[in-house]
C-alpha cells in the first residue's frame, strides 16, 4: 500500500510530495519534503564515500604494472559504490533527503596512516548553492595519489522513480616513482530512486560510467534486478587496452554486484572485488566545533538542524534551517548591493577540463568537454600535523 513505511501522521504529506515530484523543475534539493525523510547530514560530507576503504585507494599507488594499477583503480572505484549508494539505507532505514549545503560550506577529514597505507586527506567545499555543486579533493601524498572532482545532480521523474543524472566527473592523478604522472578520468552512474510510493526510497544504479586512463578504456554498465543476473545492484565492467598502445589485445570483463562481490568473466580468473570487509569512516576535522573553518564547517553550521532531526523536534529543525537560509540570502543580497561575489576558498572554476577532453575522446564521451573546479593546493595547516 501507498506510504506503508511512512509514519501515519505524514502519509498525506508524503503522497502529495511524491505527486509533486512529477512536476519538479530538475532541482530536487529545494523541494520541501516531509520530516520523516530528512537526513541530518549535508551533501558536503558525501565525498568521504570515495575513501572508506583507504587501503584500496593506497593500493593504486603500490601497483607495479600499468595493468595492475588500472585494475586497482577499477577495484577501488567499484568498492566505493556500496557506501555511496546504499549506506543511508543501512544506517537510517532508507535513502533520505540530505541537507542542502550553503555556498562556502566546508568539510575536512582524514584517514590515518595504518599498516603502511599512508595518511589520506579529504577537503570539500560547496562551490555553488543553486544549483548545488560540491567540489572535493582526496590526497594520499605518500602514495602519489590525488583525486579531484565535483558533483551536481539533474533530477527528473519517470514511472514512479526519481532519475538522477550526475553532472561532474573526477580525475585521479597518480605520481609514479619514476617521476612521471598518470591520469584517470572517472564519470558517474545515473541513479534511480525507487520505493518512493511506499515511503522507503532506495537507490538503483543505471546506465554506465567510464574509467579511462593509464592506457586503458573501460565502461561499467549498471543494471538492477532481472537484467543480466536477476540480482539487484549488478554491474558489468568491460575494460580494454587503449588502441595503439602496443601489445596483444586483451579485453577484461568483470561481473557481479557492486554492493557485495564480483568475479572475472574473461581476461582473468577468480574473484575480483569483495566489500564485505568493514569500512572506515572519515575522521572529521574540527567536526561540530568549526575549528579553523569557523561557522562554515558543515557540522557546526547544521548543528541545531541536525539535533532537531535526530531528536524528532522538527519545529526547531525547521526554525534553524530557515535561520541559516535567511542568513545566506542576506549575505547574497549584501554582495549584490556591493557588486561583489562570494570568493571560493580552495577551488577556481574553469569552463573546460583538458584531461576530460583528452581521456574522454578515447571513450567517445559527449559532451567533449566539461567544466571543472581546480584545487588551489592550499591545504590548511591542520592537515600538516
Ligand atoms: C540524489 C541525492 C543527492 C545526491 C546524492 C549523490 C549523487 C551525491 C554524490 C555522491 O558521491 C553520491 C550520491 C549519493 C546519493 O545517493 C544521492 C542522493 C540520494 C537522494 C538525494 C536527493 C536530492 C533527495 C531525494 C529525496 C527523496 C529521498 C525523497
Amino acid at each position: 500500500t501507498a506510504g506503508e513505511a511512512v509514519p501515519a501522521a505524514q502519509r498525506g504529506s508524503w503522497t502529495s510530495f511524491v505527486k509533486s515530484l512529477a512536476s519538479m523543475s530538475g532541482d530536487l534539493s529545494s523541494m520541501t519534503a516531509p520530516s520523516f525523510i530528512l537526513s541530518p547530514t549535508s551533501l558536503t560530507e558525501f565525498p568521504a564515500y570515495w575513501c572508506e576503504r583507504p587501503e584500496l585507494f593506497a593500493a593504486i599507488g603500490d601497483a607495479q604494472t600499468p595493468e595492475k594499477r588500472y585494475l586497482a583503480v577499477v577495484e577501488w572505484f567499484i568498492s566505493t559504490l556500496k557506501g555511496q549508494y546504499t549506506s543511508r539505507n543501512e544506517s537510517m532505514g532508507s535513502e533520505k533527503k540530505p541537507l542542502n549545503p550553503a555556498l562556502g560550506e566546508l568539510f575536512y577529514g582524514t584517514w590515518p596512516d595504518k599498516n603502511g597505507r599512508g595518511k589520506t586527506n579529504l577537503l570539500v567545499e560547496q562551490v555553488s548553492h543553486h544549483p548545488p555543486i560540491t567540489a572535493y579533493v582526496i590526497e594520499n601524498a605518500s602514495k602519489g595519489l590525488k583525486l579531484v572532482g565535483h558533483n551536481a545532480q539533474k533530477t527528473s521523474f519517470s514511472t514512479g522513480s526519481i532519475i538522477v543524472k550526475q553532472l561532474g566527473h573526477a580525475v585521479l592523478t597518480v605520481k609514479l616513482p619514476s617521476g612521471s604522472t598518470e591520469e584517470y578520468l572517472l564519470t558517474l552512474p545515473r541513479l534511480r530512486i525507487e520505493g518512493l510510493w511506499y515511503g522507503s526510497p532506495y537507490i538503483e544504479l543505471t546506465d554506465h560510467s567510464n574509467i579511462v586512463g593509464g592506457g586503458w578504456v573501460g565502461s561499467v554498465e549498471y543494471k538492477g534486478k532481472g537484467y543480466f543476473s536477476g540480482k539487484a545492484h549488478s554491474f558489468k565492467a568491460t575494460l580494454n587496452p587503449q588502441p595503439g598502445m602496443g601489445g596483444a589485445h586483451k579485453e577484461i570483463v568483470i561481473e557481479g554486484q557492486w554492493n557485495t562481490d564480483s568475479h572475472f568473466v574473461s581476461g582473468g580468473s577468480g574473484p575480483f572485488h569483495n566489500v564485505s570487509t568493514p569500512k572506515e569512516e572519515v575522521h572529521a576535522i574540527g567536526g561540530g566545533t568549526g575549528g579553523e573553518m569557523g561557522p562554515m564547517e558543515t557540522r557546526e553550521l547544521w548543528k541545531l538542524v541536525a539535533k532537531g532531526i535526530r531528536e524528532n523536534d522538527f519545529d526547531s529543525a525547521s526554525r534553524e534551517k530557515s535561520r541559516i537560509e535567511n542568513e545566506q540570502r542576506q549575505l547574497r543580497k549584501e554582495e549584490a548591493d556591493k557588486g561583489t561575489t562570494w570568493e571560493l576558498k580552495h577551488f577556481k572554476h574553469s569552463e573546460s577540463d583538458p584531461i576530460y577532453e583528452h581521456l574522454g575522446k578515447l571513450a567517445k564521451l559527449t559532451p567533449p568537454t566539461e567544466d571543472m573546479y581546480v584545487f588551489q593546493e592550499n591545504w590548511p595547516e591542520t592537515f600538516k600535523a
